[in-house]
């Protein structure tokens, strides 16, 4: 029975729940940064923005332990279920990507951030600190099923948009089409 609830103990403590930010804009970093960050360590960001964002994030700094494939150490990003990136080391290799100057997107208004350490470093390394911020979607600039949103004029604004019908024609109930 103590067997069993050490077990269990152990098992819960290495599953971290999620940190939510629900700002518009906001800073990130590893555990102890500027400092070295621990082992064996799991830290979890979902940031939101509102419908019709798209979450910035770039990094000022990147430390991480360099490993086959970022299996070790990593930071992984992703976005509409999918990952933008698998981030670690300092600079890239041809088969690790470290973002170095690099911008990465959400694909909608979500971005998950996992940084993630394994159980050893051979040397210190200090993680990292990132910046993100909601920035507004161009939906005029996007395709619905291969087709513009808008069947005539397309209005972006911050936040959202709508579209518009040439003289003659009027927007129908689905706020896209245009009839004569
Ligand atoms: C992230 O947070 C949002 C808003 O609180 C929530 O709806 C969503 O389910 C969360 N996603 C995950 C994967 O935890
Ligand atoms: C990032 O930008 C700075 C300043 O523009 C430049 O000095 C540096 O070489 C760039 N780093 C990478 C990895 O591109
Ligand atoms: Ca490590
Ligand atoms: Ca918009």
């Amino acid at each position: 029975m103590m067997r069993l609830f050490v077990l269990l103990a152990v098992l819960y403590s290495g599953v971290s729940s999620s940190i939510v930010l629900q700002k518009m804009y906001g800073r990130i970093t590893s555990p102890n940064f500027p400092n070295v960050y621990p082992n064996h360590k799991e830290r979890i960001w979902n940031i939101t923005v509102p419908k019709g964002y798209s979450v910035r994030i770039y990094f000022t700094h990147f430390n991480l332990e360099l490993s086959y494939l970022c299996e070790y150490d990593y930071v992984k990003l992703s976005s509409g279920g999918r990952t933008l990136a698998t981030l670690c080391g300092k600079d890239s290799t041809d088969t690790e990507e470290a973002p170095g100057n690099k911008t990465y997107n959400s694909i909608d208004n979500n971005l998950m951030v996992v940084f993630r350490s394994d159980y050893s470093n051979e040397k210190p390394f200090t993680g990292f600190e990132a910046f993100y911020a909601a920035e507004d979607i161009n939906e005029c600039q996007e395709l619905s099923d291969g087709e513009p949103l808008c069947n005539h004029h397309c209005h972006n604004y911050v936040g959202g948009y709508y579209c518009s019908c040439r003289i003659g024609y009027t927007l129908h109930g689905n706020k896209r089409t245009c009839i004569a």
